[in-house]
């Protein structure tokens, strides 16, 4: 007799035949039903392979973290703390100069995906000495047992491995070992594969106090630190952006304040790493501000401050910060409520914090003992997977969270803004109530008293005797002028020019017979070259490069610029030619053709004579 077939066993037969069912389809959708999959599909899906494995450090802990198994490229290092180098500025402009195409096309894709000279940084390596750009005073000072440990955050979409590297070694070399419990970083879903990879690699294989761990998706990077603050066991929370380098003593004078008032939240001044050339350069002691388009601008310190004859040493209030780099105390942290977790990408989470710490009872305070230096980029090298102004949509979270009635002015200056869905933010209103916070008026009167309202020539408080906030902090140098003379192409004896006149933005520039400088009023071939090797045009627009990237690039007349490496020219003697020397772009100005109307572009240094240029 046929035994039937049970209920039960019908049932399981089905379950089995579905998930058969569902395993081809998903292998389907892996392979998009390719015979032969393509190389950027079989790279896909290694790198989706390998995203299922779990990396041992950090399993057991309750981390969602995955390692990238993948082969890449090994980057090591021989290191010898003896041989530690000072990159100066010639040295790092001879690291820039462009010798071949192979060059080129490194630092084109390099200023292209990272938006800075990776061909530079890449050949420093991961260890330099960097200048103390402190003031003295903070030089002398021993600093008493601090008790407290850090977890240092850094998040990262798509950063350079060499720059993240040497940050995590300048961290490692110029912090005393106990104070760092830990050093995660949020790698935010990078897609560049060797990015992932090579950071990852290197960090296991070296660096046992660093943790990866890698967000599901892309959350930006406001919801990557809190996911990476999600994982610190430190008492207080170091965030640094990916490309920073820290310098001598960095982290004490910030951890000293935080042991002595809790609720303070404490910012390094930030120094400039040029993003052309790599140099460290010191900042100036300024303060954070906004404007009421809610952007953020650096600005003058007030009067008070300024004449405080500890300036330079002693903490400096300031009403907001730039975002990037701060550290406060990782219970305060979660006390006052994070980040706003409905900002997406990038913007606008440094006012809100700055507000949030201000109005509900902390303190916001900029350490000058403690410098760190940042790479300033021109450009986000990333976008948006929405592709939608995830700033303006941040502010606007902002002007209806934090700004009660002042909110107006905002919404006035950005009229996109009434148009834009910014989400619902009533958590973030709760939270407010819930920390009992003052009002945004209370914090323009006490906090910001010089900020002015639009429309308005006196700041908040109008008994102040500070002065108005300029729109834009401007560090305007006096341009020293060292020599004058003209510009002379040597083996034609023609003259630089503007193709235009001497007052056109943006002209190229061309040759001609020369002028006689000497009669009066001559000025279209007079060249002023400044102590900061600037090359200006009768004193009025500088020497300068159209762009710094892929392509053939011509020198134009530009404004001319306080900093800023492209306006940068030197003079630089080989076996009797003198070239002028463009470290921004790592080129020589060139003469294309050596003819009256031809042009001056950049080319590979070579010994040409269509590169020999002297001033007289
Ligand atoms: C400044 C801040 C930055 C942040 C931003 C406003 C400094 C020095 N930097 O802009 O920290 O406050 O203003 O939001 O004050 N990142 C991710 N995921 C993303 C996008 C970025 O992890 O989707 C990382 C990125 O790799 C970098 C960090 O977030 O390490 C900050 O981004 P940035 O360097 O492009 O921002 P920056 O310096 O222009
Ligand atoms: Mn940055």
């Amino acid at each position: 007799m046929r035994r039937r077939l049970s209920p039960k066993c019908c049932v399981f037969g089905i379950g089995i035949l579905i998930i058969l069912w569902m395993t081809f389809n998903l292998a389907r959708w892996e392979w998009k039903l390719s015979p032969e999959p393509s190389h950027s599909q079989r790279l896909s899906l290694r790198a989706r392979k390998s995203l299922l494995v779990k990396n041992p450090r950090t399993q057991g802990q309750g981390l969602q973290s995955f390692s990238v198994v993948r082969h890449c490229e090994e980057l090591s290092e021989v290191f010898n703390k003896a041989l530690v180098k000072r990159y100066n500025q010639s040295l790092l402009y001879s690291l820039g100069v462009v010798s071949d195409p192979d060059d080129q096309r490194a630092r084109d894709e390099g200023y292209q995906k990272f938006a800075f000279n990776a061909l530079i940084s890449n050949k420093i390596g991961f260890h330099r000495a960097l200048p103390d750009t402190r003031d003295s005073r903070c030089r002398d000072v021993t600093f008493p047992s601090i008790h407290l440990d850090t977890s240092i955050v850094i998040c990262y979409h798509n950063e350079l491995p060499s720059a993240l590297l040497r940050m995590l070694h300048s961290i490692l070399d110029r912090t005393p070992e106990e104070l760092i419990r830990e050093i995660i970083l949020v790698d935010d879903s990078s897609t560049l594969d060797e990015v992932s990879c090579q950071i990852e690699a290197y960090v296991n294989q070296h660096l046992p106090k660093v943790k990866v761990v890698r967000t599901p998706e892309r959350q930006g990077l406001i919801r990557a630190r809190v996911y990476g603050a999600h994982h610190a066991k430190g008492e207080v929370l170091v965030f640094l952006d990916s490309h920073c380098e820290v310098n001598t003593d960095w982290l004490e004078p910030l951890l000293l304040r935080i042991s002595h008032d809790p609720t303070t939240v404490v910012v390094p001044v930030i120094d400039i790493i040029n993003q052309d050339t790599m140099e460290y350069q010191s900042s100036p002691l300024v303060r954070g501000g906004f404007n009421w388009g809610l952007h953020f601008r650096w600005e003058q310190l007030p009067d008070s401050d300024r004449k405080d004859p500890d300036l330079g040493s002693k903490p400096i209030q300031s009403p907001t910060m730039a975002g990037g780099l701060f550290a406060m105390r990782r219970d305060y942290f979660h006390r006052l409520g994070e980040y706003d977790l409905g900002m997406d990408i990038w913007g606008g989470e440094n006012l809100e914090i700055s507000f949030r710490i201000w109005m509900c009872g902390g303190r916001l305070e900029i350490i000058p003992c403690s410098r760190v230096g940042h790479i300033f980029r021109k450009r986000r090298p990333y976008g948006n997977p929405a592709g939608s102004d995830t700033l303006l949509k941040n502010s606007l979270r902002v002007a209806h969270v934090w700004m009660d009635e002042y909110k107006k002015y905002f919404l006035n200056q950005r009229p996109q803004a009434n148009n834009v869905d910014y989400g619902d933010v009533s958590d973030r209103v709760s939270l407010r109530k819930r920390l009992s916070c003052k009002s945004f008026q209370w914090y323009l009167k006490h906090i910001y008293p010089e900020q002015i309202l639009p429309n308005d020539t006196k700041p908040v408080k109008s008994d102040t005797h500070h002065q108005a906030t300029k729109a834009k902090f401007s560090m305007k140098k006096t341009r020293v002028i060292v020599r004058h003379g003209r510009l002379k192409h040597v083996s034609t004896n023609l003259c630089v020019q503007s193709e235009k006149d001497i007052y056109t933005k943006k002209a190229l520039l061309t040759f001609a017979e020369c002028d006689d400088v000497s009669l009066s009023g001559q000025k279209a071939q007079l060249w002023f070259e400044t102590v900061d090797n600037q090359l200006m045009l009768a004193q009025l627009l500088c020497l300068d490069v159209e762009s710094a990237m892929a392509g053939k690039s011509y020198a134009r007349l530009m404004k001319c610029q306080d900093s800023g490496s492209s306006q940068t020219w030197t003079w630089t003697s080989k076996n009797g030619f003198s070239h002028l020397y463009n470290p921004a772009s790592g080129k020589c100005l060139t003469a294309t053709p050596p003819r009256v109307g031809g042009y001056l572009s950049l080319g590979l240094c070579t010994e040409s004579e269509d590169q020999h240029f002297l001033m007289s």
